[in-house]
Formats: structure tokens, sequence, C-alpha cells
């Protein structure tokens, strides 16, 4: 092999750490530290892989018995993953406050004021953990914030709308374990490689499609849903050539796997307000504001029913939003049918 095609074989797996510092020049305000929490996120997401991957071998899955702030059963790998990115978190020195799925409040991780890190990371350390223990594809979702000099540390700081964020990101624990993020500028994705422990580029700038045949949506609460989206639903269903229906449904119970699929092959996931979720499930910090800055990115759009997601104004770290997410054409349509434009 030549010398030029050997550098050009090597050259085509860049490591995430080469990509962020590269990336990170477009990146005002990193000199290094986006670039220590980044890889202490991604060190988080290879604990969780390895101990996932072994799940049917040590008893990792199932239910704590534990209730969390969600009212949910805590699932054994729910704390697991909790902890092991607090622990990779704070390592990092980088990152100043913690907000997660598994804990009531907020975590200030230097209270005492040590070190200078100004990072937020919201996140959902195992999105649809119940899948674990039958093999269904789960995964983690992170949301950053930079906390301007001079604020301090603390909820009401870091409660800021999904448009300021500066980077977003998530790991789908799937036939192959990727980690996809955005500074907002573009989207890529990393798939790990097991021999190497590296997260190599493999999906540089990710575009989603325009439009597709493909929604995610439980329609088993369908009588619950507004009208206009029973109209949607309907309108999928019937037979039309030039559109290419009746669409066909995918819907896994695992947001980010049916979010990652829609993402790379285009669709639309909806989780709207039911009757046993009056202001839909999903949670505007770490599950619906993190994917929708991706899916903007990627040339995607994202929608609560009413306007732009990233435009929402939180007030509380696990509130929750009716979500709309995926190729633009499709989000369009559905916003339509919503609106009462079309039926
Ligand atoms: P349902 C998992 O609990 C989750 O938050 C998402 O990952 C998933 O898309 C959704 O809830 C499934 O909820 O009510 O359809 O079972």
């Amino acid at each position: 092999m030549s010398t030029s095609s050997f550098v050009q074989d090597l050259g085509q797996f860049k490591t995430l750490e080469q990509f962020i510092l590269e990336d990170q020049l477009s990146f005002p305000h990193a000199y290094g530290s986006f670039t220590r929490l980044l890889y202490s996120i991604s060190l988080g997401a290879k604990i969780i892989n390895h101990t996932m991957r072994r799940a049917g071998l040590a008893d990792i899955g199932g239910a704590t018995g534990t209730i969390n702030v969600q009212g949910e059963v805590q699932q054994k790998m729910d704390l697991e993953a909790h902890q092991e990115f607090v622990r990779a978190l704070y390592r990092s020195g980088e990152c100043c406050l913690i907000g997660s799925e598994e804990h009531d409040e907020a975590i200030p991780l230097r209270p005492d004021g040590e070190g200078d890190g100004r990072y937020v990371v919201l996140f959902d350390p195992l999105d649809g953990s119940t899948n674990i223990e039958v093999n269904i594809s789960v995964g983690t979702i992170f949301s950053i914030y930079h906390l301007p000099e001079g604020v301090e540390p603390s909820l009401e700081a870091a409660l800021r709308p999904g448009c300021e964020q500066v980077a977003a990101g998530y790991v789908v624990y799937g036939s192959s374990t990727i980690l996809v993020y955005t500074t907002g500028n573009g989207v890529n994705g990393f798939t790990l490689d097991p021999s190497l422990g590296e997260f190599l580029l493999s999906h540089p700038n990710i575009q989603t499609p325009k439009t597709a045949r493909v929604y995610s949506v439980n329609e088993g609460n369908y009588n619950a849903f507004e009208p206009g989206l029973r109209q949607y639903i309907k309108w999928c269903q019937r037979e039309d050539d030039v559109t290419g229906r009746p669409y066909t449904t995918r819907y896994i119970g695992s947001f980010v796997a049916d979010f990652h699929r829609n993402l790379m092959h285009g669709g639309l996931y909806i989780y709207p307000i039911t009757n046993k979720n009056p202001n839909g499930k999903l949670r505007l910090m770490y599950e619906a504001n993190p994917l929708a800055f991706i899916a903007e990115q990627a040339g995607g759009l994202a929608t609560d029913g009413k306007g732009r997601l990233l435009d929402q104004m939180p007030t509380s770290l696990h509130q929750r939003t009716p979500l709309y997410i995926g190729s633009p054409e499709m989000v369009e349509r559905v916003q339509r049918f919503l609106t009462g434009q079309e039926v």
C-alpha cells in the first residue's frame, strides 16, 4: 500500500476527540473545555454501553422498586446510567450544574465554588430503559448550555429556551452504539469501535430527508388525540399513489431509536397531548429540546403543535411538552392539520 493511500485510509477514521478539536475552532468559548466536556459524556456512554451489552448475564435489568420524579418506576440501569454521567461530568471539571431525569433537583457540581466549569448539562441518562430486558435499542440524550461569566450556577439560570443550547446530542445503544451531536455547525455521527474503545466519525454532516412515508406514534391513544391529529392519521392511511400513501407506522417505544431512524431515513415522530399526558409525555429540557436542535441542524423541524419547539420558554426542569419532530414537509403538514388549514 502506498504511503498516500495508507494515510488516506487512516484519515477516514477520525476520532470524536480529533473532530471536536477541529470543530471547536468555530466554537467560541471552548479552547479545550468543550472537548473535555464532550469527552466525559462519551466516556459515560462507553461505560453504559459496556454494562448494557451484558444485560442478559448481569443482574442489571428490571426495576429498582423506587419511583422517580416523573412518577415512573426506576429501572436499575436508569440509576446506573445517571451515576455514571454524574461521575464523568464531575471529573471533566467543565460542568457546574446538572439536571437529570433521574434526580428531582438540579445538582450543583461545584458547591464550594471550586473550579471554573461554566457548562450546564441536562440529560436523560437512559431513555426507554424498560426495553433493555427485551433487547430493544435505548438511548441517552443530553443538552448543553453555557453560563455567561458572572452568572451563578442555578436552575433558574439554566432554564433557558432550547434555542440557547450551545450543543446537544444523543447516544443510541442499538445494533451498534452511535453518538450524534451538534454545536450548531451541522450534525455528525460517531460509531463506537469496541475493539479500539473509540467513537469514530461514521456519519458526517447528517441531513434528514425532506419527506418520507413513515410516522411514529402510539396509535393506542388515537381516541384521545385532538381532532386535527386524528384527521392527519386518517390522511396517512388513505390510498394515494402520488404521495405513496398509505404511510407506514414505525414505533418501538424508544424515542431516541425512533428519532434516529427518522433522522437518517426520513419520518415524523409524534407524542401529542393525551388523556394520561395532558401536557405531552416527553420532557422539554432534556428530551425534546436537544433532539429539536439536532433535527433543525439536520434540515428538519420540531414543534409543540403551536410554534417552534426551541422557542418554548421553560418554567421547570421536568416539564413536559407535546412534540412533532422530523422531516420538514411532514412536520409542516401535520401542523396544517392541527390548525385546521388542511383537512
Ligand atoms: P408510550 C419511553 O418511556 C418514552 O419516554 C419514549 O422513549 C417513548 O417514545 C415513549 O415514552 C413511549 O411512550 O406512552 O407510547 O408507551
